[in-house]
């Protein structure tokens, strides 16, 4: 199984080692396509690396080629909706995950979606628990 993991980059990187734990329970599942999104030494800011339209049109490559997708919703991130939406048109499936004890709110766009799967969690355990849930019933 292809699994494409969003979580924020320039949206704010505090929750990046949050990202790394869920990335190595996706692993155990299959393929995880953007395994960088949880390496803790990448910045919001960035440093050199490949241009802007380079990163948009190689991870829209591997999220059109991916079976499902797993978003950490927490930490607000214009990137990961784009994504999540970019996956819904093209048909795929989506696990939106958000941590309710975080004193954010979530976007309506994400909360009203039918379209979507979204799973409120409150510990690393549950976000396990509900990526379980999910990966086991697409195959
Ligand atoms: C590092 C720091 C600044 O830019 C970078 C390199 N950028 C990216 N590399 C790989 N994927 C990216 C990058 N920027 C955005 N993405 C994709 O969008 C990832 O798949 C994330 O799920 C999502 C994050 O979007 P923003 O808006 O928070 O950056």
């Amino acid at each position: 199984m292809k699994i494409y993991f969003a979580g924020s980059i320039r949206g704010g990187r505090e929750d990046a080692a949050l990202y790394f734990s869920i990335i190595d329970s996706l692993k155990t599942f299959g393929e995880v396509l953007t395994e960088h999104v949880g390496d803790p030494s990448l910045t919001s800011a960035g440093d050199d690396g490949p241009t802007d339209k380079f990163i948009h049109d190689r991870d829209l490559m591997w999220l059109n080629s991916s079976d499902v997708i797993v978003a950490e919703v927490t930490t607000v991130s214009m990137g990961v909706g784009y994504e999540i939406g970019r996956a819904i048109e093209a048909g795929k499936k989506v696990l939106c995950l958000f941590r309710l004890d975080s004193g954010k709110n979530l976007s309506a766009m994400i909360s009203g979606c039918d379209d979507l799967t979204l799973v409120n969690y409150s510990n690393l355990e549950e976000a396990k628990s509900a990526i379980n849930n999910f990966l086991k019933s697409q195959v």
